[in-house]
């Protein structure tokens, strides 16, 4: 749960991604494919070299999303609903690849925003990412 804290930290420091989507959403996914190899298999389409073309456009897809997650914090369910749809019905992503990117993308704020990226805004990123990870798991079942 969300806390009015949390909500305002989370909008404040989105501020600071925004301008950064595609760079920031693609040193995310290559993090996550050079730590977690095994997150790969869901992209044999796609050329994973570091910073592909396909990797940037990617990464800036996944953080333009998670920017209109951001402004409906309220209702995150109805705002992923059909990201929640695609990723349970048609990519069939399995559920604990989703904490994978968070941390990743975590690691990508902390490396960026530096001392911005205080224990406080760690901390809220974590239960929105995590927030965000529910809802796009929870067509599964
Ligand atoms: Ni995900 C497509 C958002 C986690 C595998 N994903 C998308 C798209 C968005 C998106 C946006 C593009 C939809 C469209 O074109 O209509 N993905 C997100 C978000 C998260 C996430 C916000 C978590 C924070 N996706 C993951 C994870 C994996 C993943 C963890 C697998 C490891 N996603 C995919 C694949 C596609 C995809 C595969 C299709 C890519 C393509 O273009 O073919």
């Amino acid at each position: 749960m969300l806390t009015t804290d949390d909500k305002k930290l989370i909008e404040q420091t989105w501020e600071k991604v925004v301008g950064h989507q595609e760079d920031f959403g693609a040193e995310a996914l290559d993090r996550m494919f050079i730590s977690y190899p095994q997150t790969k298999t869901y992209f044999p389409h796609f050329d994973l070299s570091c910073g592909s073309d396909q990797i940037r456009s990617h990464g800036k897809k996944v953080v333009a999303a998670l920017g209109n997650a951001v402004k409906s914090l309220d209702n995150l369910s109805q705002a992923l609903s059909e990201l929640s749809n695609l990723h349970a019905y048609n990519l069939r992503v399995d559920p604990v690849n989703f904490k994978l990117l968070s941390q990743c993308f975590q690691v990508v704020l902390a490396v960026h925003l530096g001392a911005e990226y205080t224990p406080e805004v760690h901390a809220a990123f974590d239960k929105f990412l995590s927030a965000v990870a529910a809802v796009l798991a929870e067509k599964y079942r």
